[in-house]
């Protein structure tokens, strides 16, 4: 890669997208003089997941996806450790504490996206389900996420971060899940340390400028009645969950 090849950045204004660029955003603010961005919006309500090129990119048909040369990256975490890696930085220590921030990291993969990901598709977008079979994916998403925010509330107390007194990639990887909490009925209001985190990471200049990707001029922290309806019916029919064998 020289440094005027660009990246490639594949993604939509969702919260496995907006890790990504809120990525970017804070390697700028840590003083890396990244190669150019160049975005290319994949619209998911409009199945663009599924085209052939960027199928290409991500043979698991999700966004976000990059490519850097002949590099080509899905899953959002695995893209933030190679954001990371490439252009070092605070966001991922090189001493030990590293360990830390990769745990978290992948805690958050592991936990947050999944099961933030499950209440917000059962609250939002199945609508046509029964209410009766919604009931139990409902009670275990939602208690599961609770927990989920106590394991984060704990780490947070006396921390000013998941990690410690600095920004890193563990925090981009669960802000996004976790400051959508009202879209997906999930209360945090209990969680002191998380809502303290929550406010401390979005007046962050790079968090502001990376969660305006794809968002409607204004929309960064409230969409309006027509955008959310826009997400219920485009959410509806990513629920639907149609398999890769039945493609697009
Ligand atoms: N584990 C993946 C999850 C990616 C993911 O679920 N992306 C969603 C948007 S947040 C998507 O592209 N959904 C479209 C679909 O499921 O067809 C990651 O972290 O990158």
């Amino acid at each position: 890669m020289t440094k005027d090849t660009p990246l490639e950045l594949w993604t939509f204004a969702t919260p496995n997208g907006w890790k990504v660029s809120i990525m970017l955003e804070e390697l700028r603010e840590a003083g890396v003089d990244l190669p150019p961005v160049e975005v290319q919006v994949v619209n998911i309500m409009n199945r663009e997941q599924f085209s052939e090129a960027f199928t290409a990119i991500n043979p698991n048909q999700k966004i976000p996806g990059l490519v850097d040369g002949d590099r080509r990256m899905m899953e959002s975490c695995a893209i933030l450790l190679y954001l990371a890696e490439t252009f070092p930085s605070p966001l991922l220590p090189s001493d030990d504490k590293r360990w830390d921030v990769i745990q978290w990291v992948f805690w958050q993969a592991a936990n947050v996206g999944p099961v933030f990901g499950n209440k917000l598709s059962y609250t939002r977008y199945l609508s046509e389900l029964p209410e009766e079979q919604k009931a139990h994916p409902l009670e275990r998403f939602g208690n599961e996420a609770q927990r989920l925010l106590r394991v984060l509330d704990k780490q947070l107390e006396g921390r000013e971060y998941l990690c410690g007194d600095r920004f890193t990639i563990a925090d981009i990887a669960s802000f996004p899940w976790v400051r959508g909490w009202k879209w997906s009925k999930i209360d945090i209001t209990s969680h002191e340390h998380v809502l303290a985190w929550l406010e401390r990471v979005r007046a962050r200049p790079g968090v502001a400028r990376g969660l305006s990707y794809g968002a409607p001029e204004g929309e960064t922290d409230q969409w309006s009645e027509a955008t959310k309806k826009q997400y219920t019916a485009g959410g509806a029919s990513i629920a639907a969950n149609e398999s890769i064998a039945t493609g697009p």
